[in-house]
């Protein structure tokens, strides 16, 4: 694979994806605010440290690649293009959010942006995305189905389900695993008999591949990769991201069940500084281009904030709408 940024993507792709890492960690931290605030409630499990797979990922996807990942699931919607300030009222449970206020952290979801959420159940995007792919190949319209998912989801019924029936089916499916070694507290080498995902789609003759998840280079060329292979060949294929969540699993986890250095040897890895020095030393932005970059997402977080506060709560008349139950 070609090492060289500029030889990858051009200067504003690649200044976009800076921005849009950025932008995650800025929103993610400021939601860590809010709930410390009570302006959150619920479960809120922050995406920070994961974030280069997001942006990777998505730059390689067409724009109306379906996409659905798991309840860690916010930056993803905004780097596929839900406005911040929609997700934070959302989370908010604000009647101007994303999904009326209705959905909340893990139930992101978007159809205008082909973003079909958003599942607080492991591994209930599985049958979605097959579903899904089953359509767009029925209805041949050239897109595929992009299912993101932890390492914790791999033991689920539905993920060998759904490996089956892409294959069997040859259906346009990629699947992504987000491995960021941890099931809520249990490592990956506690819950699965082979903890190189990757290697598990060989029972189903799915193609795969494992990637470092911290690089958003090394992400988007994979995704790309794999993304056309499924696109040609109307089939699966998987990825694996490995990757490292910074925070505890939900806002409820102080994490104690790793060690300082490991936390530590990952936070050496942080995809948003790493990618940033990248861009300097290939004289793709200078220091003050990137700090302007930041100030700006912080502006625009905090107007989310401000959105979110000052807009209404649902109407009472509004309970029983969109409900399918
Ligand atoms: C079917 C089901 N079983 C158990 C849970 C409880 N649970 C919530 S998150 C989680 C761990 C999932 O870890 P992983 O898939 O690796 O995702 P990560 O949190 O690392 O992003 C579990 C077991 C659930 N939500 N759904």
């Amino acid at each position: 694979m070609d090492t060289k940024l500029r030889a990858i993507l051009p200067d504003h792709d690649l200044l976009k994806m800076y921005e849009q890492m950025v932008l995650c960690r800025e929103f993610e931290e400021s939601c860590a605010e809010q709930y410390t605030k009570g302006h959150i409630t619920g479960f809120l499990h922050l995406y920070s440290g994961q974030e280069a797979v997001a942006v990777g990922s998505t730059r390689a996807l067409h724009k109306d690649d379906y996409i659905l990942s798991a309840y860690r699931e916010h930056a993803q919607a905004i780097v596929r293009g839900a406005e911040p300030k929609r997700v934070m009222a959302e989370l908010f449970g604000k009647a101007t959010g994303l999904c009326k206020g209705k959905g909340g952290s893990m139930h992101l979801f978007d159809p205008d942006l082909s973003f079909m959420g958003g599942y607080a159940i492991v591994g209930g995007q599985f049958p979605i995305a097959v579903g899904l792919a089953f359509a767009a190949k029925f209805r041949q319209e050239g897109r595929i189905a992009a299912c993101f998912f932890g390492d914790g989801a791999v033991n689920q019924g539905n993920f060998h389900e759904g490996l089956n029936w892409a294959r069997l089916w040859e259906l346009p499916v990629l699947f992504v695993c987000e491995n960021n070694l941890y099931g809520i507290g249990t490592e990956v080498h506690r819950s699965s008999a082979l903890a190189d995902i990757h290697k598990r789609t060989c029972g189903y003759e799915v193609p795969s591949t494992q990637v470092d998840g911290m690089d958003v280079m090394a992400v988007y060329q994979a995704i790309k990769y794999a993304a056309e292979w499924v696109r040609e060949h109307n089939s699966a294929y998987l990825v694996e991201a490995m990757t490292y969540r910074f925070r505890g699993h939900s806002m409820a986890d102080p994490g104690k069940y790793r060690s300082a250095a490991e936390l530590e040897l990952w936070k050496s890895r942080d995809p948003l500084p790493n990618f940033g020095k990248r861009l300097i030393e290939e004289e793709i932005a200078g220091q003050t281009q990137l700090d302007a970059i930041r100030k700006e997402a912080v502006a625009v977080v905090q107007e989310a904030v401000r959105f979110a506060e000052e807009s209404p709560w649902p109407e009472d008349a509004e309970v029983y709408n969109d409900i399918y139950v």
